[in-house]
């Protein structure tokens, strides 16, 4: 049987995270992308709310949903703030593999960590570097095996919370001729002697965030830290993405949402020739084609939350959503602005603001391109299109 009808957990879950995004996050949107930084209150009580680790269990005190919930969350909370809302889904993808592969000690000790009401920390995702983006299995990190710990060198870049975070997932190569083979990963405390903070990027979008390059300098790590063996790690990192993309689905859907409905009102209101812009067909059908595209990655990043929810694969899906609901974000805020005529290009116009964070949305987590990459490679083995099995 297929139903699109909500659980009333779910409905109430998304009613309390858009009452979060428009009540608490809307009123400083502009003023922390153009500050870029964080709103330190805010974010204490995102945490309360498990809202700084939506799918981390609630025996960990976190958010404690399911992937599907997880991802409608995510939607709110960048229809709220796309750079906020960064910050805290940064979170989800750096522990994500401390949840796939970390021990029960790891998951106790870290995991509680980010929904710390009065002290929340950050967390961050350490796989990209300036050698290795889209090829991530070319990382040049090293680790060697010294006495009763593991020494980690070299530099991670473009890290979401990297010069807040409290601990950072890493990934690192044991051999690098092994490929992917020699891949594994470690929990890194930020107070280690040797780690770092790089240069701190200065964004287009999401300007909230933070993202700099993260240094590793003989960093010593406890061999209790060892959190995906070697020869694991790399599949890990694909499986974290798997699970992470659908909510970057959701993320573009949410700032798509968020254009589209100041759109929306703007045409509404706007009188040209005599009457509404909305009563031209020119503008009338861009916002029909906004409300459908919406509509339609809404579904594609639900199915790929639901799939991933019930443990099953979600690798195509995930890219399809990603894919598709990212190239729908930047064209409805591009489209969204264009409604806005010359008031759009205005920082007082929050359309201007959506337009810039949209772009990320098809880059990080794999570019669309990568989503590319692995749908088709996907059909490779594919001989028909019959969906019914
Ligand atoms: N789940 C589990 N295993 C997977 C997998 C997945 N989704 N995707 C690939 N693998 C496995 C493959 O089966 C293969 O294993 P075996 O040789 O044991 O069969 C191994 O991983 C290597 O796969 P592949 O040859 O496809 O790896 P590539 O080096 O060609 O890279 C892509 C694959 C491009 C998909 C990967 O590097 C990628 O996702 N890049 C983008 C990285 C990214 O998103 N960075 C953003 C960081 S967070 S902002």
């Amino acid at each position: 049987m297929v139903d699109f009808e909500l659980t009333d957990e779910q409905k109430a879950i998304c009613k309390t995270v858009h009452e979060f995004a428009l009540n608490e996050m809307r009123p400083v949107a502009l003023e922390c992308d153009k500050e870029g930084k964080l709103p330190e209150d805010l974010v204490k009580k995102a945490a309360a709310m498990g809202l700084t680790a939506l799918a981390v269990p609630e025996e960990y005190d976190g958010g404690g949903m399911d992937q599907l919930t997880s991802a409608m969350a995510t939607e709110e909370l960048f229809w709220g703030c796309a750079g906020i809302a960064t910050s805290l889904g940064a979170n989800n993808l750096a522990i994500t593999p401390i949840l796939i592969a970390g021990n029960e000690e790891q998951k106790k000790k870290y995991l509680p960590r980010l929904c710390d009401p009065e002290n929340p920390k950050f967390a961050a995702f350490g796989l990209t570097e300036p050698g290795a983006g889209s090829d991530a299995a070319s990382i040049s990190t090293t680790v060697t095996e010294e006495g009763d710990y593991y020494v980690l060198n070299g530099q991670k870049c473009f890290i979401t919370n990297g010069g807040i975070a409290d601990f950072y997932t890493i990934f690192a190569t044991f051999d690098k001729s092994k490929k992917y083979g020699g891949i594994a990963g470690f929990i890194v405390e930020r107070s280690y002697e040797g780690v770092s903070i790089g240069k701190k990027e200065d964004k287009m979008g999401i300007r909230a965030s933070n993202t700099t390059e993260v240094i590793l300098d003989n960093v010593k790590v406890p061999k209790e830290n060892y959190m995906v063996p070697m020869g694991q790690g790399f599949y890990v990192v694909m499986q974290t993405l798997d699970l992470t993309r659908a909510g970057v689905a959701a993320a573009s859907i949410g700032v798509a949402r968020a254009a589209f409905e100041e759109a929306l009102k703007y045409a509404k209101e706007r009188v040209q020739f005599g009457k509404p812009i909305m009563a031209q067909q020119a503008i009338s059908f861009m916002l029909a084609d906004m409300a459908m595209k919406i509509e339609a990655g809404r579904r594609l990043y639900q199915y790929a939350g639901w799939k991933a929810s019930k443990g099953l694969p979600c690798s195509l899906e995930s890219s399809y959503a990603k894919a598709f609901c990212s190239d729908v974000c930047v064209e409805v805020t591009i489209n969204a602005v264009q409604v806005h005529g010359g008031y759009g290009y205005m920082k007082e116009y929050l359309v201007e603001k959506l337009m810039r964070d949209a772009k990320i949305m098809q880059i990080y987590e794999g570019t669309s391109q990568i989503q590319r990459l692995v749908i088709a490679g996907n059909l490779m083995g594919v001989t028909d299109a019959y969906p019914w099995n």
